[in-house]
């Protein structure tokens, strides 16, 4: 027995088919190692570095005590002369429905959500926050002219979510600061 009488083989069609087969399996497995390696990073550093500022509320508690009790929801002078607005979304309103704030005033935004995740904007300004229950958003602002601002909640909250807004009105400081002078909780809810 001799190669010389055994026929050459010719390649097979297939052989193309299976090196590209192949190619795409390593390629399918080296996506794999990449995403398990990158849910295995943030998990490790989100345990070991957490934020360095998260402020947790129980949702199922807000009305019954607390920061967020519904009198003392609105907007309060503080001692220092800013003013801090407390508010809460729920499906499908905001509480208080229309937020009072004075120009030329450091503000702080402190906003929770009683039920699922909601959004806290008011348009034309950078006041953005996600309320995502169990967890206070708050942010500083300012507001240099007085007027009447939207606040729509943007993030898809349910089937009721188009008619969630409020509303901020923005007042001249003097007036505000005479308003604060009778009441330690305001608002322009009628
Ligand atoms: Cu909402």
């Amino acid at each position: 027995m001799t190669d010389s009488v055994s026929p050459a083989v010719p390649p097979s069609p297939d052989d193309g088919a299976d090196r590209a087969e192949r190619r795409w399996a390593v390629v399918a497995i080296a996506i794999l190692v990449v995403l398990v390696v990158m849910a295995v990073f943030a998990g490790l550093q989100q345990a070991t570095m957490p934020q360095s500022r998260v402020e947790t509320v129980d949702p199922r508690t807000l009305h019954l005590g607390g920061e967020f009790i519904e009198s003392n929801l609105g907007s309060a002078l503080e001692p220092d002369g800013s003013v801090t607005v407390r508010a809460i979304g729920q499906q499908y309103s905001f509480t208080p429905q229309c937020i009072l704030v004075p120009t030329d005033t450091p503000i702080t935004f402190r906003v929770t959500s009683a039920d699922v995740v909601h959004g806290f904007l008011i348009t034309g300004t950078a006041v953005n926050l996600m309320l995502v229950p169990g967890y206070v958003a708050s942010l500083p602002a300012r507001f240099e002219t007085p007027g009447e601002r939207y606040m729509p909640c943007h993030e898809f909250c349910g089937v009721g979510h188009e008619g969630m807004w409020g509303k901020v009105k923005v007042v001249d400081k003097a007036a505000f600061l005479q308003m604060a002078a009778t009441a330690k909780r305001l608002s322009c809810v009628k």
